[in-house]
């Protein structure tokens, strides 16, 4: 489609879909069913992931909207079983004492029905590990800039990332092993970047198992006004 006046300086027309209502409705539909059937994985298969996927996946999750267009992530991607021994080590360390007096009585409750504990397995099973870093500042050439809704933006990328992650046909788990900090520090990444996220990513074990869980009912979680 042609359009007859010049876009204003600095910008270009968008290009629209232009799908029908009917198609619309469907593919709204299909979306809901197809995320539907994600769910977060604990065991993983050790096949690896398909050439290139990870970098489509990261690229999908690169195009998430973000304050003033920063773009404030970074996403390390960990295959060799030698930083994934490390991270297993740090992370687990974290964990028992997380499991052993840092986590209250009423959150080791709100756990219980995910069988859950301070062994991490997945993250030396798992083909790859994601950790994605927000930048809280951005360092250039003249000194600091400023980032801005930063934990919006990041979070708003994690979940594309985790959506094109099921897309693709693949689990993940989002793991927080807190504090995470030992993460910027095993994978050298620079003052201006905080973890914010571990991924393990992949295959699902054969026997993976996931907890019986409801989601809450459209109208828990949606008014009109
Ligand atoms: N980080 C711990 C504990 C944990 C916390 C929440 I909130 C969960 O939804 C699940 C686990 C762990 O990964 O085991």
């Amino acid at each position: 489609m042609s359009k007859t006046n010049q876009p204003k300086e600095g910008f270009k027309f968008f290009e629209p879909n232009n799908f029908s209502e009917d198609q619309v409705i469907y593919r709204s539909a299909q979306f809901f069913h197809e995320l539907n059937g994600r769910r977060s994985i604990r065991e993983f298969s050790d096949k690896k992931i398909p050439e290139g996927v990870i970098e489509n996946i990261v690229k999908t999750a690169s195009t998430a909207p973000s304050g003033a267009h920063k773009q404030p992530w970074f996403f390390a991607v960990v295959t060799s079983a030698e930083m994934k021994k490390r991270i297993r080590e740090a992370a687990e360390k974290e964990e028992y004492e997380n499991y052993h007096g840092r986590m209250s009585e009423e959150w080791l409750k709100d756990l219980e029905k995910f069988d859950t504990n301070w062994k991490k397995p997945f993250l030396e099973i798992a083909p790859a590990l994601i950790i994605i870093f927000k930048q809280t500042y951005e360092e250039t050439f003249e000194g600091k800039a400023k980032n801005y809704y930063v934990n919006e933006s990041v979070g708003i990328a994690a979940g594309m990332l985790i959506s094109a992650i099921h897309h693709a046909g693949l689990v993940t788990l989002t793991h927080t092993p807190s504090p995470l900090n030992f993460l910027a520090e095993l994978l050298g990444r620079p003052q201006n970047e905080k973890p914010y996220l571990l991924l393990p990513i992949g295959f699902p074990s054969k026997e993976a198992q996931v907890p019986l869980l409801e989601r809450k009912a459209l109208a828990e979680v949606m008014k009109e006004y």
